[in-house]
């Protein structure tokens, strides 16, 4: 291994700006693109980059993420490599939970000295990159940083939702303002390149992805730096230790609030995505032992579809279809990101229910389903006619929500037959 390094992936707080997918899971164990979960990207970019020490710090609903972290990650004992969770707890010296991100691997820190390690590695749980550390690592190493913040050029309405910061020639931050107000951004921008100006793209933001020098992260928390990377240590960082800025140019998104997930799974569905899942450097998940996926009589364009689903549908289109997902005759799915179900339902349990009237999991007959997310596990009755858009009022209803004209159905929710929304 070339470097020597420990990777802590903030595992995330309340999350509830992914309510109500966050309702019953952690931030990190949200299903992406039908078959992965959000935690996935942080963890493969490791692995893909030879890092192979990995901890996920969390606090709300780990049940969830307990269980696919360890279904997926397995390493033979030769490796010394592993992933694993660390809950929030409490303890005699501390019964606060996390007050921030810094103060989540402050609290870490005393679990950390088992292990042999240079360099600290801080990822967020909530982004979609495919990104290659050791880069960032060699540059850190080769410019003697202290403390080292991945950037991505940026627009100005962006801008206010991220740190923005300015540097000089050598990468050195000489500024740094944590979600600064549209107002101040004019003496915010930076040198970009030629093709970002053009684009607007004139602020450097960070990524929320920092490296540390061991010895300094360690030295800050001694001096007392605050709960939060963005709004204390980062700023507090600059003048006092080499603080660099190191440029990333790839595709990289936040996926923290419903309309930036929504955006981000459909995108996968274009001719070209701009994240590439049919990468040589592979997105690991769980391996499941599901049967391939059937489609029946369907028309189907730029659609994702995970494993084990029964398709009958008359049309999907710019859709995921998760694992397991069962569709009946007769509907149409445009625009939407369908999660699949945890389990199938028996067959005589299908058909008791057809005679019934009730509905199965997964979608039935003749419903038109558009810009719309189905969590798991969700019941749709027939005739179902779910339309999201600018027309519905955002609003928190019993089975199922409205963020930004997106319909979101909850977890296990039961849409009786002829339902409109
Ligand atoms: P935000 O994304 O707003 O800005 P924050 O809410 O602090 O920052 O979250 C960063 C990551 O930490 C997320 O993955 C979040 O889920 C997780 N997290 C938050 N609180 C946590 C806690 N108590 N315990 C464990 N994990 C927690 C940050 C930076 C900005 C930068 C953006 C880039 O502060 O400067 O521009 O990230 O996305
Ligand atoms: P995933 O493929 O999304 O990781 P799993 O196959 O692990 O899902 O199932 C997720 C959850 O669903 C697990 O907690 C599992 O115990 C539960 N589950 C599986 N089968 C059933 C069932 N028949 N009824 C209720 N829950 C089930």
């Amino acid at each position: 291994m070339k470097h020597n390094v420990i990777s802590i992936v903030l595992g995330g707080g309340r999350g509830t700006r992914l309510f109500p997918l966050t309702y019953t899971r952690s931030k990190p164990a949200v299903p992406i693109a039908g078959k992965y979960r959000l935690v996935d990207i942080p963890i493969s970019n490791c692995l893909n980059s030879g890092l192979n020490k990995i901890l996920v710090l969390t606090q709300f609903n780990s049940a969830s993420l307990n269980s696919h972290i360890k279904n997926s990650y397995h390493f033979d004992i030769f490796s010394k490599g592993f992933v694993d969770i660390l809950a929030a707890e409490q303890n005699v010296e501390n019964d606060n939970w996390y007050q921030g991100t810094a103060d989540a691997v402050r609290q870490t820190m005393k679990h950390l000295e088992k292990y042999d390690y240079d360099y600290i590695l801080i990822l967020s749980g909530d982004q979609l990159y495919q990104m290659d550390f050791t880069e960032m690592l060699d540059f850190h190493i080769e410019n003697g940083g202290d403390v080292t913040i991945a950037t991505i050029p940026v627009n100005a309405k962006d801008a206010t939702g991220f740190g923005i910061l300015s540097s000089d020639d050598e990468g050195n931050i000489t500024s740094f303002v944590e979600k600064p107000a549209l107002d101040a951004l004019e003496d915010l921008k930076s040198e970009v390149s030629e093709e970002n100006k053009h684009k607007g793209k004139e602020y450097l933001a960070s990524m929320g992805i920092y490296i540390f020098t061991k010895s300094i992260l360690k030295k800050m928390f001694d001096e007392g730096a605050g709960d939060d990377f963005g709004k204390d240590i980062i700023p507090s960082s600059i003048g006092k230790y080499k603080t660099l800025s190191y440029q990333y140019e790839g595709y990289w998104t936040d996926i923290g609030t419903i309309e930036s997930f929504y955006e981000a799974n459909l995108d996968l569905c274009q001719d070209l995505p701009q994240f590439n899942l049919f990468s040589t450097s592979p997105i690991y998940t769980r391996a499941r032992m599901l049967p391939p996926s059937k489609i029946n009589g369907s028309y189907v364009s730029k659609a994702i579809f995970g494993d084990g689903c029964i398709i009958m549908a008359d049309k999907i289109e710019n859709s995921i279809i998760g694992n397991r997902t069962r569709i009946d005759k007769g509907s149409t799915i445009v625009n939407s990101y369908i999660m699949g179900s945890d389990f199938y339902q028996n067959t005589d349990e299908i058909l008791k229910n057809n005679k019934k009237g009730n509905p199965n999991m997964g979608v039935g007959k003749y419903c038109y389903i558009e810009k719309a997310i189905l969590d798991k596990n969700s019941y749709i009755g027939d005739n179902v006619r779910i339309i999201g858009g600018k027309h519905l009022k955002d609003g928190d209803y019993k089975t199922y929500s409205v963020q930004d004209g997106i319909v979101v159905v909850k977890k296990g929710a039961v849409l009786p037959p002829g339902t409109h929304i």
